[in-house]
C-alpha cells in the first residue's frame, strides 16, 4: 500500500513540456478521420432526435472530439476505458462500428447493448470500453476497480508482463461527488494505474464552473490531497493534448500510480437535446468555435504536411457516407423482441424467469 511520501504530487503546466516530436502524417489523418466521424455522427443524432427516431436522453459531444480521440491514441487498444453519459465519442474513437452505436441510439436490437441502454450506455467488450454511465461520478470508482483488476491479473497471473492503464473519464460536474473522492483515495492508497481524465467543458448542465461550483480555484489541487500527479492539458488542440497526455499515460504504466488530468474543452451544443443554452452568450460559443479542433488539425495537415485539400474533401465525403449508412442500418434493425426484457439482467437467469421466456410466461398467465 502506498504511503503519502512515496511520490510528490505536482502539476505540470503545458508550457514547460519539451518540443514535441513530429508525428507521421498518416497518424494525424487517422485522428482527423475519427474526429470527423464523431462530429458527423453527432450531427446525424441530433437530426434523428428531432425526427423522433432517437428518444430519451441524448448528450452530444460536438466540440470535445479531440479529447476522446487524443486520449485514446495515447493508450493501447486493450487498456480499459470508462466514461460518463456523453459517451458516443469515446465509443467511436475506441473503434466501435458506427452502425452498432447508431442502432443503440435508436433502441434497436443491432445496437451494442441490444438497444437496451441507449445513448448513455455504450459498451464494447472487444474494444475494452466499459460504458457509458448515467449517474454523475459513478464511473470513477468503477475505473479504479478496473485498474485494480488489471493490476491484480498482471501481477498474480501474468507475472508483470501485461501492465495496463485505465482511463476514467468524468465531467467537471463529477468533481463534487463523494464517489469521485472515494475513488481517488483508493487509487492513491492501492497504487492503481488509473488516470482520472476530467473533461472540463466549463459547465455542469447550466452551471458554469467559473461561478465557483467546486472548491479550489485550480481543480488539480484536488489531486494533491490524494497524493497523485496532475496535469492541465488543452483539449481543443489534439496535438498539444497528445503531447502532454502521453507522458502521463507512460508514467502511470511504468510506476503503477494514478494521475489526474484537467482537460480544458468546450461543448458547442447544450447539455442535452432539451437545453436552449440561455446561461451563456453566443459570443462565448463563437470564440470556441473559432478554435475548432477539427479545423485546426486539418489546417496543420494541409499547411505543415502538404496534405492536399482534395484528400480532405474526400475524407469528409467518406465519413458522411459511412454515417449515412449507419443511420440506414440502425433504421432497418428490428426492435428488441419482448423476451429480451429479462435477458442480460443477471449473469444467470434468475428467480421466476429462470428457464422461461417472457412470451411463454405471459401465455401461461393467460391460460
Ligand atoms: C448523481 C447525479 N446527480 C445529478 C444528476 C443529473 N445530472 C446529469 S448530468 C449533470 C451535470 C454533469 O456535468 P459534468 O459532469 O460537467 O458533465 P458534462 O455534461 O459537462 O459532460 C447532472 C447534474 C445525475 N445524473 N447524477
Ligand atoms: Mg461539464
Amino acid at each position: 500500500m502506498a504511503t503519502m511520501t512515496k511520490t510528490s504530487p505536482k502539476t505540470t503546466p503545458p508550457s514547460t513540456a519539451a518540443k514535441p516530436t513530429r508525428l507521421p502524417s498518416e497518424t494525424l489523418q487517422q485522428w482527423l478521420r475519427y474526429m470527423l466521424l464523431i462530429r458527423e455522427f453527432e450531427v446525424r443524432c441530433m437530426q434523428a432526435y428531432q425526427n423522433k427516431k432517437i428518444v430519451g436522453f441524448c448528450h452530444v459531444y460536438i466540440g470535445q472530439e479531440a479529447v476522446a480521440v487524443g486520449c485514446t491514441a495515447a493508450v493501447k487498444p486493450d487498456d480499459p476505458i470508462i466514461t460518463a453519459y456523453r459517451d458516443h465519442g469515446h465509443a467511436l474513437a475506441r473503434g466501435m462500428d458506427p452502425k452498432y452505436c447508431m442502432a443503440e441510439m435508436f433502441g434497436k436490437i443491432g445496437g451494442c447493448a441490444k438497444g437496451k441502454g441507449g445513448s448513455m450506455h455504450m459498451f464494447d467488450k472487444t474494444h475494452w470500453l466499459f460504458g457509458g454511465h448515467g449517474i454523475v461520478g459513478a464511473q470513477t470508482p468503477l475505473g479504479a476497480g478496473l485498474a485494480f483488476a488489471t493490476k491484480y491479473i498482471d501481477e498474480v497471473i501474468n507475472g508483470g508482463k501485461s501492465k495496463k492503464v485505465t482511463l476514467a473519464f468524468l465531467g467537471d460536474g463529477a468533481l463534487n461527488q463523494g464517489a469521485f473522492h472515494e475513488a481517488l483515495n483508493l487509487a492513491g492508497l492501492f497504487d492503481l494505474p488509473v488516470i482520472f481524465c476530467v473533461e472540463n467543458n466549463g459547465y455542469s448542465m447550466g452551471t458554469a464552473i467559473s461561478r465557483g461550483t467546486t472548491m479550489g480555484h485550480d481543480i488539480t489541487s484536488k489531486a494533491i490531497g490524494y497524493g497523485m500527479d496532475s496535469a492541465v492539458v488543452d483539449g481543443m488542440d489534439i496535438l498539444k493534448l497528445y503531447e502532454h497526455f502521453k507522458p502521463v499515460v507512460d508514467k502511470a504504466r511504468e510506476t503503477s500510480r494514478p494521475a489526474f488530468v484537467d482537460i480544458r474543452t468546450y461543448r458547442y451544443k447544450g447539455h442535452s437535446m432539451s437545453d436552449p443554452r440561455k446561461y451563456r452568450t453566443k459570443e462565448e460559443e463563437q470564440n470556441y468555435e473559432a478554435e475548432d479542433p477539427i479545423d485546426r488539425l486539418a489546417t496543420t495537415l494541409m499547411a505543415d504536411y502538404q496534405w492536399p485539400r482534395e484528400k480532405y474533401d474526400e475524407m469528409i465525403k467518406e465519413v458522411r457516407d459511412q454515417v449515412r449508412e449507419s443511420v440506414e442500418w440502425a433504421d432497418a434493425s428490428p426492435e428488441p423482441p419482448i423476451d429480451e426484457l429479462y435477458k442480460d439482467v443477471y449473469v444467470e437467469e434468475w428467480g421466476p424467469y429462470k428457464g422461461t421466456s417472457l412470451p411463454e410466461m405471459l401465455r401461461e398467465q393467460k391460460d
